[in-house]
């Protein structure tokens, strides 16, 4: 992409002076009002309005649009946006169709309209255009410009505005949103359904239209509980009874088919029309892949420089908390969220809607976890970073050596028994929402897995330099099974020196930076499933993700593999069968599970080391 505003050279640092603090806006600055927009097939979506009741001038329209209701005062306004309110704003919040007091049918990430000539078909894109022509129209003292910003699903809404964005749309930053549910974000990973999420999300959504409803577990450690759930089928047999629609779907398309297909941002996203900042965090544990896709498929066409990326040392809209300094037990030594709220995402949409500030607007934004600075890049992921292939060994080795000669018998192996899957994270287990554990387990210490007997542990010795690793990650396994599927999971952790004054805690922690699953009957392709031959050793290239992380000297870096995480991840039977959502319990059976790393099948991650 041309880049005609910032250039630099490698990655600049960005130096942190102290942090401004925020005007604070009194109550009593808004007037409050109700309105139902109607959208072009008379639907009508209840939005609320926050009018600055002493303007300076016309201002521009902060819109979002949101699920989880969209109801708020103005105190719960201010505490939101404490950024936008100081900067001047007319605000507009809005519920989507059918969720809380607006009109018509909630459909779970509404797919493109198909229907293109009929004038009264809608989509999420048609509903946030003809809001954003009626505010333009009807809300007084607006400047003709509107921004849109949301976070998850509210950042989901952000992007289908900008498929066929209403032209009054000037500055949007989409945040956590979704790109794919089959291949990266909530529902699934690479084929492998997201149990706890997609039930609990599920039940939340469609229990009730007006209430964001959370399922009740009659245990405290959900591990148990959906142990005893057994077969995927139970759920509708036992609790959703047909009556929850993404259930569904889940079982009536548990290949990547079009209904996925149709659902994900790449049939639609084109050149950039509106300037679009994408934000996403390292440790996001729900929609990771999304913002970054999303940036990915926007970059390809940027020719005029709109497209632009931020990611920061972040859960799941971990930025929209007042301080970011840090995540569990993991600390960034300043205010990540400060920082990116005041620098970063309000001088963003000052300067596009009301022309304030310059351009000085870094292509990337990323903050390098490890070594804890922000940088700035002129391309994600950065040119500059070399592959480095790091290869299992004997003994739990990792090194860039590859493998010598073949012995016969260089693998590594396990039981993996769905009866007793590895726990995602420390028992017991506490429901996806409302949290805490939830939204910070991506940063738990890892140990509580070590010497489990069906996790493989490779490991480096003490770095005698650090290894700064920017770019993208991957990981190839050379595996096979007794059975005939197989789930495999990579997880690239950071360990910590055994003794560590800075901080005593941290002492030998072993911080996940990077991971994923993959589904083996996945391994040919995502729409047509097919079993795995048992004992044939299979190739399993397994995209970890992009990162941007500086493994200290003195730190190790390890690989576990395993093949269940449960109940992130619903068990494989391993068995093959048609649709693992229809599988009985005779065909949840023990396998054993070979990882090779020989010469012919050598096992390893490749990791981007810059130098
Ligand atoms: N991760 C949530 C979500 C987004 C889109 C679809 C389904 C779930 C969220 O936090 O909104």
């Amino acid at each position: 992409m041309p880049f005609p505003v910032v250039r630099m050279k490698l990655a600049a640092l960005v130096m942190i002076a102290a942090l401004p603090a925020v005007a604070q806006v009194p109550a009593g600055s808004y007037e409050q009002q109700e309105v139902m927009i109607p959208m072009r097939d008379g639907v009508k979506l209840h939005t609320v309005l926050f009018l600055p009741r002493k303007p300076a001038g016309p201002l521009p329209i902060m819109f979002n649009r949101t699920p989880y209701g969209a109801q708020q005062d103005e105190k719960a306004l201010i505490r939101r946006y404490p950024e936008f309110a100081a900067e001047g704003y007319i605000f507009a919040l809005q519920d989507i169709r059918g969720r809380f007091a607006s009109e018509g049918q909630f459909v779970m990430q509404r797919q493109i309209r198909a229907d293109k000539a009929n004038p009264k078909a809608t989509d999420e894109s048609t509903d946030a255009y003809d809001s954003i022509g009626w505010l333009m129209k009807n809300v007084p003292g607006n400047n003709g410009r509107a921004g849109m910003v949301g976070v998850s699903y509210d950042g989901w809404l952000t992007t289908m505005a900008l498929v066929e964005p209403h032209p009054a749309l000037k500055a949007a930053s989409e945040q956590a949103s979704p790109a794919d549910m089959f291949l990266g974000d909530d529902f699934h990973h690479n084929g492998a359904f997201r149990l706890s999420y997609g039930f609990e999300y599920a039940a939340e959504m469609e229990t009730s239209k007006t209430a964001n409803t959370m399922f009740e577990f009659d245990q405290a450690d959900t591990y148990s509980w959906y142990l005893k759930l057994g077969p995927l089928y139970n759920a509708n047999e036992k609790y959703f009874k047909g009556k929850i629609p993404t259930w569904n779907d889940f079982v009536s398309h548990p290949n990547y088919d079009e209904f996925w297909k149709k659902q994900a941002m790449a049939p639609y996203i084109g050149t950039p029309k509106v300037p679009n900042l994408n934000v996403a965090g390292w440790w996001d544990q729900e929609d990771f892949y999304g913002p970054l896709k999303i940036y990915e498929l926007f970059e390809k066409n940027d020719r005029a420089n709109l497209n632009y990326l931020v990611v920061g040392p972040w859960n799941h809209g971990g930025w929209e908390g007042r301080e970011g300094d840090k995540l569990g037990d993991i600390s960034f030594d300043s205010n990540t969220s400060k920082y990116f709220k005041s620098q970063l995402e309000a001088p963003w949409f000052a300067f596009w809607l009301k022309d304030k500030g310059t351009r000085d607007f870094a292509e990337a934004t990323v903050f390098q976890t490890g070594s804890n600075r922000w940088e700035r890049y002129d391309s994600w992921p950065p040119r500059t970073a070399k592959p480095t292939s790091f290869y299992f060994s004997a003994g739990g080795g990792l090194s860039t050596n590859a493998p010598g000669a073949d012995g016969g018998s260089e693998f590594d192996s396990y039981i993996s028994d769905p009866a007793h899957p590895v726990p995602y994270r420390k028992r017991p287990i506490s429901p996806t929402y409302p949290g805490p554990a939830w939204k910070q387990w991506l940063v738990e210490d890892q140990r509580f897995v070590d010497n489990r007997p069906d996790v493989l542990t490779f490991a480096t010795g003490a770095l005698t330099d650090e290894v700064h690793v920017a770019g993208d990650i991957v990981a190839d396994l050379f595996a096979s099974t007794t059975g005939s599927d197989a789930d495999w999971i990579v997880k690239l952790i950071d360990v910590y020196p055994e003794s560590y004054p800075d901080d005593p805690r941290l002492a030998g922690f072993e911080l996940m930076v990077a991971n994923e699953v993959f589904r083996g009957r996945f391994h040919e392709s995502f729409e047509v499933p097919k079993a795995l031959v048992p004992g044939q050793v299979t190739p399993f290239h397994i995209d970890l993700h992009t990162n941007n992380h500086a493994f200290l000297k003195g730190h190790r870096i390890m690989v576990q593999v395993q093949s269940s995480w449960f109940p992130l991840i619903d068990r494989n039977p391993q068995t093959f069968v048609d649709n693992i959502f229809n599988a009985r319990e005779a065909d949840y059976r023990k396998a054993e599970h070979k990882v090779f790393r020989s010469k012919t099948w050598p096992s390893h991650v490749v990791l981007p080391v810059v130098k």
